[in-house]
């Protein structure tokens, strides 16, 4: 099979917070685990007193950094293990090779397929001098977007993203619509979101609330997944904007877990909360309209 190499500079927008940028989408899914957020407000020590904002300097890093996805067929077939390079270098080419370890990992990946239908975020092994591998499936022909977040060491988090498109017959796109009610039964589990205000650009509280979806008594066991009550991955509809983000309260065992958030614009964004109980995580999925 011919191999298909995209390079690609960062061309989002890249939202900082507490030390970690989003720009782009990411999006995970993968035998059952749901997309985590790690947005753009996540807090390492607790707090939250991060603001998500773009700034000329991260910009700037990020330019520096240069990232090469390489598939072992550049056009993946449905279903079958595809194994993705990502190989991280300078603007001189030279390879990258220290990254800081954020939530356990030193990169965090996410596969999206272009109408957020499907979602799966996992972790490329780091095979040293810039190179990460990974190996997933693709659910569908059609495209997709591959989302890898890391943090260069001394450059600050970044992402980069690329398309890729599966051979097939593409099933028809479903509309990403706002969800009418922000609560879903998932694995059992009765999850309500709730804001305490919604607006854009500006910083929020997101509440996900979680019952037994049968006893309706709360869950007050959830366990910490990649070092935290959770994770959210959020992307617009459009693509081109993603955050990560992180809990306020990381030790909190539900039935309560809030994060920090700050939606860049108005729009149609889906959100992604990743939680664990049992020894399973669980990806739950909301649309909203931010105003
Ligand atoms: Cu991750």
């Amino acid at each position: 099979m011919k191999k298909m190499i995209f390079s690609i500079l960062l061309t989002t927008a890249v939202l900082t917070a507490c030390g970690k940028s989003v720009g782009s989408m990411d999006q995970t899914m993968k035998g059952g685990t749901p997309g985590a957020t790690e947005s753009a407000n996540h807090s390492d020590k607790g707090g939250m007193d991060h603001k998500a904002m773009v700034t000329e300097a991260d910009k700037t890093k990020a330019e520096l950094v240069k990232a090469t996805f390489t598939l072992s067929n550049a056009k993946p077939l449905p279903n079958q293990d595809t194994t993705i390079t990502v190989h991280i270098q300078d603007k001189d080419g030279m390879s990258i090779d220290k990254f800081d370890v954020q939530h356990e990992k030193k990169m965090h990946f996410i596969v999206v397929s272009k109408d957020l239908s499907f979602f799966n975020h996992i972790h490329p092994d780091y095979k040293g001098k810039g190179e990460f591998t990974v190996t997933t499936q693709f659910p569908n022909a059609g495209e997709f977007e591959l989302i890898a977040d890391f943090v260069p060491s001394g450059l600050g988090a970044m992402t980069k993203t690329e398309w890729v498109t599966t051979q097939g017959s593409v099933p028809e796109q479903k509309a990403i619509l706002p969800d009418a009610s922000l609560t879903q039964i998932v694995d059992g589990k009765e999850v309500t979101l709730t804001f305490d205000h919604l607006m854009a650009g500006m910083e929020l509280n997101l509440n996900f609330n979680m019952k037994d979806a049968q006893t309706k008594q709360p869950v007050a066991d959830l366990q910490p997944y990649l070092g935290a009550v959770g994770h959210v991955v959020i992307l617009n509809q459009e693509g081109g904007e993603y955050l990560h983000v992180h809990p306020l309260e990381e030790k909190a065992s539900g039935p309560d877990a809030k994060f920090m958030a700050t939606f860049p614009h108005s729009g149609v964004f889906k959100i992604w909360g990743q939680f664990q109980q049992n020894g399973k995580v669980f990806t739950v999925p909301f649309v909203i309209n931010v105003p």
